[in-house]
């Protein structure tokens, strides 16, 4: 059976939804980043990079990458009709995942969450988390073009939905930012959503 590798209200909170909707059979395993496990032998074993999500296949095979794992979830439950037949629109899908990971999580909320990979000196940590919060809130100006009205993605639902969903719960539950009205409306959709009740409670978080 396929076990994913997460740690409660991290990225991979996107990939847990994104197995919950398509119904495949996985297993879980929690990773606790907060006590360094990601940096344990086995798990360094597992993902030299020492990071969650990580996928481990049926075949045993060990996937790595938000993105890559998403699509490759996507495709293997076609039936949940997140990946898009239409060439265009898994193009438009791609974008936005790579988006929303490459730059609103790694350079946004890497900075808003963990100010001390950027700067050492504490007394230049708010500089860097408001540097993080315009990078967020100028990156949602573009993802609300492309999911609200008259874009692209408006009104499909796509593998890139795992994306959005970490990306608008740091936004909304964690950083208590402002969202876009379509994002928000996109999260509080995802947010109640069976699939969701059923990852939060796994996780143990109460958004
Ligand atoms: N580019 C990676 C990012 C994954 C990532 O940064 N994960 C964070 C959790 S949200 C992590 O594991 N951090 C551990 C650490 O930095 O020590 C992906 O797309 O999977």
């Amino acid at each position: 059976m396929m076990t994913l590798y997460f740690t409660p209200g991290a990225c991979s909170i996107g990939i847990h939804l994104l197995l919950e909707r398509t119904g495949l059979a996985y297993e879980r395993r929690r990773v606790d980043i907060r006590a360094g496990e990601n940096r344990e032998p086995w798990f360094t074993a597992l993902n030299p990079k020492a990071k969650v999500p990580v996928l481990r296949r049926d075949d045993g095979c060990v996937l790595t990458e938000f993105p890559v794992i998403a699509r490759y979830l996507a495709a293997a439950a076609p039936e949940a009709g997140l990946l898009p037949t239409d060439p265009e629109h898994r193009l438009r899908a791609d974008e936005l995942t790579e988006y929303l990971v490459a730059t609103l999580h790694m350079q946004g909320f890497s900075r808003i969450f963990r100010p001390a990979k950027f700067v050492e000196d504490p007394a230049g940590h708010e500089a860097v988390r408001a540097q993080g919060r315009a990078i967020v809130q100028d990156g949602l100006a573009i993802v609300e073009r492309q999911i609200g009205p008259g874009g692209p993605l408006a009104d499909i639902r796509t593998v890139a939905d795992a994306a959005l969903f970490y990306i608008l719960f740091w936004t909304i539950d964690r950083a208590g930012l402002t969202a876009p009205p379509s994002c928000a409306r996109l999260y509080a959709e995802l947010r109640a959503s069976e699939a969701a009740e059923r990852v939060f409670a796994a996780e143990g978080i109460t958004p």
